[in-house]
């Protein structure tokens, strides 16, 4: 559909153009609020977002005096919990950015307490992704070990063992081994959110870096439910009971809502990415890539929805799969970038297949597409 056609409810300009902020006065190209420009598509997400502290709403700010300092605290209060989330666990916490990543201090992963595992997850549903330093020292059994804390480990793509058949056997099927060298350039330089070719992704991974480079190879986090909140009103209902299909080289194996609702916290994730997703479902394919492309386009052009964290050897990531999307920097070739991780996976069988829940409180489910043979067999890239 070209701009200006009918969909069922809007056409993509007014899909795309809610404050009519991409439309070009004079000579001017730039799309201002979609590709490197501020996300404040939609009056009054300041709430939601940190995308528009700097002036979403900055001209009623400086008329309404009120309102300004009514917005201002609702903000420092949502600072004060990013620094202090978990003050039982006694863990000293340096966040990264307002909306997502903590860095977790005083804590050994090779024996932590009660208190501290509950502090993390608690952290974890709250930040996104948590990250600790200096646990070099921790075993593959005690990495295992930790992550047991928390939910079921599955194998290094949760329910399946290899990716790719080029995959060398390891045996310690539950660790994923990520080394790259002069020899072994590739890392996940890809947005994504982990295994989405899958009908039961994994909840998260808790990756630990063995050996890392002197420069580069970083790692971005995007918060999911920014991404969500950044979409204007008219664009959310565009996209609210939509699924889409995933899948490994080009093949649909599996279709999940657009918009997914995170088992715990109940908040809402856009959960496409540009790896694995192919297609929106109920599209012309020409028509989906487009929409597609500028959702991405919007999606990854924020980086006030992002946190970056550089690696140190023993440093450790540990990230929810249903709230957030990661990006490992490629910028680190000819070095050494060595990383371990052990997988997560919900024990609750409702809570692990991705779902949307509609105003009723009803789950729409995530469906399997391929075969379960043809999803447990590894592809080739
Ligand atoms: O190498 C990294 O930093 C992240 C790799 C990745 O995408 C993953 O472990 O899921
Ligand atoms: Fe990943």
């Amino acid at each position: 559909m070209g701009s200006g056609v009918k969909t069922e409810t809007a056409t993509i300009a007014e899909l795309f153009e809610p404050r009519g902020l991409n439309t070009p006065r004079g000579r001017q190209t730039r799309t201002d609020g979609w590709v490197g420009g501020r996300a404040d598509t939609w009056p009054g997400h300041y709430r939601e977002n940190p995308a528009s502290r700097a002036g979403a709403d900055a001209r009623r700010m400086a008329t309404d005096g009120n309102y300004a300092s009514d917005v201002a605290e609702a903000l420092r209060g949502k600072d004060r919990v990013a620094a202090n989330g978990a003050p039982d666990a006694e863990l000293t916490l340096e966040p990264l950015s307002p909306g997502i990543g903590v860095v977790v201090h005083n804590v050994d992963l090779a024996r932590p307490t009660e208190a501290q595992v509950q502090g993390i997850w608690h952290l974890l549903m709250e930040r996104k992704v948590v990250f600790f330093r200096d646990q070099g020292h921790i075993t593959r059994e005690e990495h295992v070990a930790f992550g047991k804390r928390f939910a079921d480990v599955g194998m290094a793509y949760g329910r399946q063992k290899s990716l790719s058949a080029r995959e060398l056997p390891d045996e310690h099927p539950e660790i994923l081994r990520l080394h790259a060298n002069e020899a072994r350039p590739f890392v996940a330089a890809n947005w994504h959110s982990d295994v989405t070719w899958s009908d039961r992704p994994p909840l998260g991974s808790i990756l630990l870096s063995r050996k890392s480079p002197p420069v580069g190879g970083d790692t971005v986090f995007a918060d999911a439910f920014a991404l969500w909140d950044s979409l204007s009103p008219v664009l959310k209902t565009f996209l609210k009971s939509r699924f889409a299909i995933h899948g490994r080289g080009g093949r649909d194996e599996a279709q999940h809502p657009i918009c997914r609702t995170h088992p715990v916290t109940g908040k809402t994730a856009l959960y496409i990415n540009p790896t694995f997703t192919n297609s929106i479902c109920g599209m012309e394919l020409a028509d989906s890539a487009r929409l597609l492309a500028q959702l991405y386009a919007k999606m990854y052009s924020t980086p006030e929805h992002t946190c970056r964290f550089r690696w140190r050897d023993g440093s450790v990531a540990m990230w929810d799969n249903r709230s957030a999307q990661h990006y490992a920097v490629s910028d680190f070739w000819p070095h050494e970038r060595r990383m371990e991780r052990v997988t997560l996976v919900d024990p609750s069988p409702e809570d692990e297949v991705p779902f949307w829940e509609d105003e009723e409180g009803e789950r729409h489910y995530s469906v399997r597409i391929a075969a379960q043979e043809e999803i447990d067999t590894p592809v080739e890239y």
